[in-house]
């Protein structure tokens, strides 16, 4: 006779035979045979959140760091699960691979408005690559390695698998799950590969546009041979400053808008550029020439055929992988005669970084938020990895720091969300507990998800948070003050002393109170080994408007 197995121990099974050593979540109704299968199998870390939301958001994070989907537990039916929404909206913009478990209710109970009914798969189709519900026992395993395969096929992204709470208590024939096995493109076409080579040979101002496909496709080490081989400069899209070691001598560092003006101005004088594992997209272009040239010449390849020459008309147009093609075009291509724009980029190069040891200098009070983010840089572990947050402060540290480990920057700057660092740091720490973790944030920010601390110590996953308290929802102030004749309203806010709290939390408070401070309250942060916060009052005054396009100019004489 068949042993048989439930469908909470079957799901268990896939987990682990998928590699999946961590998933977050928060306790609820829906799916105890799942936690009960856990609990004795004993080979998958549980990271508890305190808000779905978080859990999200760690998972995505790990996802990140990991390349394997991230697992978030949606425990609960109903409420547990409409609060992963922001999360998955979050990972779905970031390409993050994710695998939501939503439980959902009975199947008996469905369309009678039970308690706590909602339309769980309509919520979140827009948001992900697909919102399915199992409807039939037979389904659970097929359905659950199909989220793993569709969420980390292709352009990566979230999945959310809503399953009947009674489905996780049926019985299951015993089964040992193998891997999914996920086809991978390789690099793009040799007829492209030559095509690419012949235009680049002849280029007088080349560069290499850098996303995040080197970083899925762990190619680091590709991009930085191709670089050195062609010796030509590269550029990193928005949120990718990692892609390549921090002052590597081709690297320019982030372009766009949010980026610095030596990368902004390559990639608008360029006269080819060739764009691997990027999309272009907006937050690194605006969709607009001017910060992409009007007459470059563009080679764009990416994992997703449909992204390629979508927002800039491309020359070459191909499907592939980065790392492979990088790796293909090391082989083929050959140095262009460029030595004139070399030589500019490497004269820019050293303006700027004088310009930002001049940085570490500022010593007016309160702090100026680019001291601190100076001295945060020259503090910082060559292997540490940095969260980042949506707002004014991290708009301007999203190009000063130094990154020189592979997979060193997490941000949540495509889908633009404000309090997104705390959890995906504690997301990042479970997935490289060696390497110490920092997420910077707004004070703003921080209090969106600041009992995740708790979760943080509870599951001793030490991090620190340097919150950059500027007393304000800064970004939008900014607005406000620059287009509205200073009439601020919602603008200011007063914060609690986040470093007491995590005290109370059982953890360690820096207060740091000026210039001078941040690098060593941040040196005892990561010595002490403990989940800490770091909280310093920064220049209020210290903000800057980036979508100023939106904007009509200040009317009425009011201003
Ligand atoms: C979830 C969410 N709510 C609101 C906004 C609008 N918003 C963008 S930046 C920002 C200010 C963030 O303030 P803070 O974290 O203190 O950082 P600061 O800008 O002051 O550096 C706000 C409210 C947003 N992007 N996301
Ligand atoms: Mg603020």
């Amino acid at each position: 006779m068949t042993n048989m197995i439930t469908g909470g121990e079957a799901v268990y099974r896939v987990l682990k035979a998928n590699g999946i050593d961590t998933v977050f979540g928060l306790l609820g109704g829906s799916m105890l045979e799942l936690y009960d299968a856990m609990y004795q199998g004993g080979e998958i870390a549980y990271v508890g959140a305190r808000d779905e939301r978080a859990a999200g958001h760690m998972a995505d994070a790990w996802a990140r760091m990991t390349g394997k989907p991230g697992v978030v537990l949606g425990a609960q039916a109903g409420p547990g699960v409409v609060n992963i929404v922001t999360a998955v909206a979050e990972a779905h913009l970031a390409y993050s691979p994710m695998v939501v478990i939503a439980g959902a209710i009975t199947r008996a109970d469905q369309c009678k408005d039970t308690f706590q009914e909602v339309d769980q798969v309509a919520l979140f189709a827009p948001i992900s690559k697909r919102s399915v519900m199992v409807t039939d026992p037979s389904r659970l395993v097929p359905m659950l390695e199909d989220a793993f395969r569709l969420a980390n096929t292709g352009r990566r992204g979230p999945v959310v698998l809503h399953v009947p709470r009674d489905l996780f208590a049926e019985e299951l024939p015993d089964f040992d799950p193998a891997p999914v096995n996920i086809a991978r493109p390789g690099p793009a076409s040799d007829d492209d590969i030559a095509a690419i080579a012949a235009l680049v040979a002849e280029a007088e101002r080349p560069v290499i546009f850098a996303g995040g496909g080197f970083k899925w496709s762990i190619g680091r080490e590709a991009l930085t041979s191709l670089a050195e081989t062609l010796e030509i400069p590269v550029v990193a899209s928005t949120g990718h400053a990692d892609v390549m070691p921090h002052r590597h001598p081709w690297f320019a560092g982030q372009a766009g808008p949010r980026g610095n003006r030596v990368a902004s101005r390559l990639t608008k004088e360029a006269d080819v550029m060739v764009v691997l594992g990027a999309r272009l997209g907006f937050n690194s272009t605006f969709h607009s020439n001017d910060y992409v040239g009007a007459d470059t010449r563009i080679v764009h390849v990416d994992i997703e055929g449909s992204a390629v020459g979508r927002y800039f008309p491309a020359e070459i147009a191909a499907q592939g992988d980065a790392r492979l093609t990088a790796e293909a075009l090391c082989q083929t291509t050959t140095k262009p005669k460029c030595d004139a724009w070399r030589q500019a980029f490497k004269d820019d190069m050293d303006t700027l970084w004088t310009e930002r040891a001049e940085e570490a200098e500022i010593d007016t009070l309160p702090m100026h938020p680019r001291r601190a983010l100076a001295e945060i840089r020259d503090t910082l572990p060559e292997s540490a990895i940095v969260t980042l947050d949506t707002g004014n402060t991290c708009l301007q540290a999203a190009d000063r720091l130094a990154h020189y480990a592979p997979m060193s920057l997490i941000t949540p700057l495509d889908f633009g969300l404000v309090g997104f660092g705390l959890a995906a740091a504690i997301g990042a720490k479970a997935a490289a507990p060696d390497r110490h973790t920092v997420a910077i944030m707004g004070d703003g920010a921080v209090g969106y998800t600041m009992i995740e601390i708790q979760t943080a110590i509870s599951h001793q996953l030490p991090i620190t948070i340097i919150v950059l308290d500027n007393e304000a929802w800064g970004a939008e102030k900014a607005y406000q003050q620059e287009f509205y004749g200073g009439r601020l309203l919602g603008a200011e806010i007063q914060s609690p002393r986040y470093d007491k709290f995590a005290e109370l939390c059982g953890g360690k408070g820096i207060w740091v109170d000026g210039p001078g401070a941040m690098g060593p309250a941040l040196k005892e942060a990561i010595d002490s080994g403990q989940t800490t916060i770091i909280q310093a009052k920064i220049d209020p005054g210290a903000l800057m408007t980036l979508r100023k396009d939106l904007f009509k100019a200040p009317q009425n004489g009011k201003q």
